[in-house]
């Protein structure tokens, strides 16, 4: 085991792992991963089984700078394996577990990892890549490092190597990979348990998946900076959630996983009894949701506002008034600035679009140095594509989004890439894709569809035809198939006037 130091020493030049491993080595005796209320791992035993991971890593070839890319359901040798890659400076890659073949091929050749680690869709099926090395699901469940004895010590990463890609969708509809430095991961997680006054009694409830910002980076390493209990759900179940809330003191979910809590006849103030702190982000918390939360439980949800590029950028105060519909002001070492259309600073109380800056700031986009330049400021602030305002007590009001992006159960659905999906399809003329609100998710996908001159089409045929292209979660939850798309006088199509058609796509008609 490498010799630990001090915070501010990780912070300028180490490894993320090194301030786990601080943590870790003074509570090896803490329960590390809990589920179904039983210890599975306690955090003594963390360090022993990554130090293993690590070695058996380098003993199949994987070495530091290069890349693992993984795609599997979330399990405690999945945080393994996550947490192995960090220790020996190897760049972790997470794939949602809803890609399908179309996308996932496009992230093997784009990432070119040394190692896969993936599930067979069909019983029987193998996976296999080119030349890639490729370990499925089943082997990493058998924990591949089992028979090693060596203990690979914490590498001594510098804070501006890569620690891991995020593969995010973008409005040209081509994904590109966010590159997240161990200083990006270092600088936001030890913000945070600042901010959300983190204490050493804490008990993370987890539900998140792991394969994004809000599970991996703000959940995950929350509980592993401060050696806390993680009560360990492989997925969201919201009565499964409701029964270990008792022995929790913090949730972190999607507002999704508030709404539906608050469909459990059963959720009430006195199973949240113990419960320190209920955190929301990554989509919008509808001011409903925050009020109808506070008056079943007592609690105020902390509202917070990130993004895969930026890690965690503004929150709410822990202490303060916590203000439904603000994301609150800019966590600390964070700048923050408006900038209107003709590129002036937005007066205060007027939108514009949010630019920001710091040791959060990811270190660009995989092999893309065009797409990063476009979207940094000359002066190195990242435009974020959200329009905001900021009041006079300097918190944040999102009010729109200068991107065409619809967020979906805090999945982000990029309308481009579904529609130039539709738009190959035979028979079509052309598509539009716009978000409705959608009483589960926050918003849906609906498609509008133009067929070509004397085709026909059918819905359920589009739908099959996106199944193997597109995850889940993007494909479209309503298609309206239409003679032709309304434009405006210059020819664009007209999106507005579709969201206005179609608002009510998801909400049940009154009777
Ligand atoms: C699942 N489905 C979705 C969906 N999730 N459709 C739209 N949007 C989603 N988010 C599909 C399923 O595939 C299924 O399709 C159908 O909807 C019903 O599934 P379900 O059983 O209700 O879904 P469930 O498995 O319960 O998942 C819902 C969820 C999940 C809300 C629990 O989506 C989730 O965990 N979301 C969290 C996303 C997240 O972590 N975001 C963080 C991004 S980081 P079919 O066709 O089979 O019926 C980030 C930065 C930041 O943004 O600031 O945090
Ligand atoms: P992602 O690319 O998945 O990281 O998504 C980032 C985007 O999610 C941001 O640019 C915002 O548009 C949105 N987002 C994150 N947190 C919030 C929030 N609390 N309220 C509204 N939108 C949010």
């Amino acid at each position: 085991m490498s010799e630990t130091q001090g915070i501010d020493g990780i912070l300028a030049n180490g490894s993320v792992f090194a301030l786990f491993e601080r943590a870790a080595a003074a509570n090896p005796d803490r329960a590390f991963l809990v589920i179904d209320g039983a210890p599975l791992l306690t955090y003594g035993a963390m360090l022993a089984e990554t130090g293993r991971a690590a070695a058996w890593l380098r003993s199949i070839g994987v070495h530091r700078g290069e890349r693992v890319l993984v795609q599997v359901n979330k399990s405690p040798p999945a945080v393994i394996l996550y947490l192995a890659c960090l220790r020996a400076g190897v760049v972790f890659i997470p794939l949602n577990t809803a890609y399908q073949e179309g996308e996932i091929s496009y992230f093997l050749s784009d990432a070119e990892p040394a190692l896969l680690v993936a599930s067979p869709r069909l019983p029987g099926e193998t996976v296999s890549f080119g030349g890639t090395r490729v370990l499925v699901d089943a082997e990493l469940q058998a924990a591949p490092w089992a028979a090693t004895s060596e203990e690979l010590p914490v590498i001594r990463t510098a804070a501006a190597d890569a620690a891991a890609i995020l593969y995010t969708s973008g409005t040209t509809g081509r994904s590109k990979g966010a590159v997240l430095t161990h200083g990006n991961l270092s600088s936001n997680v030890v913000v945070l348990g600042e901010a959300w006054r983190w204490r050493e009694d804490d008990v993370l409830l987890h539900a998140l998946p792991i394969f994004h910002a809000h599970g991996l980076f703000v959940a995950l390493h929350l509980a592993l900076l401060h050696a806390s209990p993680i009560l360990f759900h492989e997925r969201f179940d919201a009565k499964a959630v409701i029964g270990d809330l008792p022995g929790a003191t913090v949730f972190m979910g999607v507002p999704t996983f508030y709404t539906r809590l608050l469909t459990e006849p059963s959720f009430d103030a006195a199973l949240c009894g113990h419960m320190r702190v209920f955190i929301s982000g990554s989509a919008p918390l509808l001011d409903a949701t925050f009020k109808e939360f506070e008056a079943r439980t007592g609690h105020t949800i902390l509202e917070r506002y990130g993004m895969t590029e930026a890690l965690m950028v503004t929150s709410n105060p822990y202490d303060g008034p916590r203000v439904a519909g603000s994301v609150g002001p800019a966590l600390p070492g964070i700048s923050l600035r408006i900038v209107t259309r003709d590129g002036q600073r937005a007066p205060l109380g007027k939108p514009g679009v949010l630019e920001m800056k710091g040791p959060n700031l990811f270190a660009g986009y995989w092999r893309n140095p065009e797409k990063t330049a476009q979207d940094h400021t000359a002066d190195g602030y990242f435009i974020s594509g959200d329009i905001v305002t900021e009041d006079e007590a300097g918190f944040i009001w999102i009010v729109g989004r200068a991107k065409d992006l619809i967020i979906s159960g805090g999945y982000n659905v990029y309308p481009k890439e579904i529609e130039m999906a539709i738009d190959a399809l035979d028979g079509v003329a052309e598509s539009a894709v716009i978000g409705a609100a959608h009483p589960d998710f926050g918003e849906g996908v609906v498609a509008v569809v133009a067929r070509a001159p004397g085709r026909e089409l059918d819905a359920a045929e589009i739908t099959r035809a996106l199944a193997s292209e597109l995850a889940t979660f993007k494909r479209p939850k309503k298609i309206v198939i239409v003679d032709e798309l309304p434009r405006n006088a210059m020819g664009k199509v007209q999106k507005a006037e579709l969201r206005g058609l179609y608002k009510n796509a998801f909400v049940p008609a009154p009777v």
